[in-house]
């Protein structure tokens, strides 16, 4: 049959009206499986404020507003990356993020590290995505590279190969282990780091999810807090099986009186059966405790019917139990020292806001110089993570520190991004400034500012977040252990 012209446009038009429509009910089912995915069950929608630490400002402040109040002042501080030349894209996708959600109204310098000289393309490219002051900086031979008779030695290739035939995460990348090394004690002693007061360390390849809308450094001055985090997970055990062992020794040689931060890293097995050494010797994780506390129950029990010549009753489990004892070995546990373990939980390093003295003096620069000692940096993979949160669990109290909960964030897989607080959401301004440099980019900035005309999510009365537009992932909050023990130490 043919149909006329007529007709057959008309039936094109319903085609095309039933495929829009089509997409119409997928895009709402996905946002609708979207939202369940954080249901109001999820920790992000609880109020985890305490006296000891809370956001500095839920939901969005006016920028403008808040550098006019007279006691506002800008900060003495940097944001700091080391990177390489080849990783230029992922760099530019960071800086663009922390201009359009921070940076623009605060203006903070930048500072790039490299162990060789950058190319005159990538300065030229970072340079022009942000207004604010950026250097850059090569890093001496002493900074990057192990000392010179340690790398000419057999033992130091060979244990860094040997991580590799391990399957250690990165284990036989020489250069990840002067990567962590260099994080984890040089870096703060750079001429161009050390410059300032307060350092917020970035990495390529990051994406920020809210607005943060107040000035995160005044705000962590003004409270007095020194070290500020977005991400606390577990770490791989493999790659710092004897860290804690040689933290643990360096509090003792140092007679460090370690502050109330410590319990958050270190799980403590001085409980109930301190004084008892046999069950000392078999309880090596929570998940023992109860069996173990059941078993020695029964043995006593029996042992006290023994005592009792009335009754004779003998209980046959407990006095198999009793013999199963007397010739049980007790595992060895290579981590646990002076009866504690590290629980693996530390802040994730490629976040990080504090004080560059916190590292740079005093005791960190001396824990530093004992590790080093130690060989851990190439013997074992060490990450500067967690040797900044053992140093830091060490020198702190809880109040110290502060989680950025309202910093939506994420790298590599991982992800943190808040709920929006209801009620405190205010329209997004750009400065001319960014618009300017936006345009200037002649579209290619575009499509990354896409998500400034997106629909806003939905908000609740605990949330935190200003303006976040967040991806469909799992937010590490809801994952992470490590999340739990930070809301119970900073319970009051
Ligand atoms: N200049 C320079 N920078 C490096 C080198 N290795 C790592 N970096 C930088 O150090 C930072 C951390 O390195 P990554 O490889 O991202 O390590 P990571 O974050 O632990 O690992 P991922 O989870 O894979 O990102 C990044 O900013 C890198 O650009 C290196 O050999 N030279
Ligand atoms: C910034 O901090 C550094 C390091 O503490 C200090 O040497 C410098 O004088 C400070 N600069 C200003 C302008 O306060
Ligand atoms: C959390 O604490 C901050 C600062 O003390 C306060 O402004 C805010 O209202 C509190 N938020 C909630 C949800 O209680
Ligand atoms: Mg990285």
């Amino acid at each position: 049959m043919l149909l006329s012209p007529q007709r057959r446009n008309r039936r094109r038009c319903w085609i095309l009206m039933l495929i829009c429509l089509f997409f119409v009910v997928i895009w709402r089912l996905a946002r609708k499986l979207r939202t369940r995915s954080r249901g109001s069950d999820s920790f992000g929608f609880s109020n985890i404020n305490t006296s000891k630490d809370s956001v500095f400002a839920d939901g969005c402040v006016d920028p403008l507003v808040y550098q006019d109040a007279p006691h506002y002042a800008s900060q003495n501080a940097s944001f700091t990356m080391l990177t390489r030349n080849s990783e230029i894209e992922t760099v530019l996708k960071t800086v663009r993020s922390i201009e359009r959600h921070f940076n623009q109204w605060y203006q903070y310098p930048y500072i790039f590290l490299n162990h060789e000289p950058f190319d005159p393309e990538f300065v030229e490219l970072v340079t022009a995505t942000t207004g604010a002051k950026v250097q850059f900086g090569v890093l001496s031979e002493l900074e990057w590279e192990f000392p010179p008779g340690l790398r000419e030695q057999l033992i130091f290739k060979e244990s860094i190969e040997e991580q590799g035939d391990r399957g250690i995460l990165y284990g036989n990348l020489e250069s990840y282990h002067k990567m962590c090394r260099f994080y984890a004690g040089a870096f703060y002693k750079h001429p161009l780091v050390a410059q300032y007061e307060w350092y917020w360390r970035i990495e390529p390849d990051v994406e920020f999810f809210c607005d943060l809308t107040y000035d995160p450094f005044y705000e962590m001055s003004r409270r007095g807090k020194k070290y500020g985090f977005t991400v606390f997970i577990e770490e791989l055990y493999w790659t710092v099986p004897n860290l804690f062992r040689f933290t643990r020794s360096f509090i003792r040689r140092k007679g460090v009186k370690v502050g109330n931060l410590w319990p958050l890293v270190a799980k403590s097995y001085n409980s109930d059966f301190k004084n008892d050494d046999l069950l000392m010797k078999f309880i090596n994780f929570d998940s023992d405790v109860e069996r173990e506390l059941t078993k020695e129950r029964k043995i006593k029990d029996l042992l006290d019917t023994v005592g009792n010549t009335k009754t004779s009753a003998l209980d046959r489990e407990a006095l198999k139990l009793l013999i199963e004892r007397a010739s049980r070995k007790a595992p060895i546990f290579e981590d646990k020292f002076d009866d504690e373990e590290f629980n693996l939980c530390h802040f994730w390093s490629n976040f990080e806001i504090a004080r560059v003295d916190l590292f740079s003096t005093g005791l960190y620069a001396d824990y530093f110089a004992y590790l080093e000692e130690s060989g851990g940096f190439w013997a074992e993979r060490w990450g500067d993570a967690p040797v900044h949160t053992l140093g830091l669990a060490m020198m702190l109290n809880v109040d110290d520190v502060h989680y950025f909960r309202d910093i939506g964030y994420q790298h590599s897989t991982v992800v943190h991004c808040p709920i929006n607080k209801a009620g405190e959401q205010l329209p997004y301004v750009e400065t001319l400034k960014h618009q300017k440099l936006r345009h200037q980019s002649g579209g290619t900035l575009q499509t990354f500012f896409d998500d400034i005309t997106k629909v806003q999510e939905k908000e609740s009365e605990f949330g935190v977040g200003c303006r976040c537009v967040c991806p469909t992932k799992r937010d590490v909050e809801d994952t992470s252990q490590c999340f739990r023990k930070w809301h119970d130490i900073i319970r009051d």
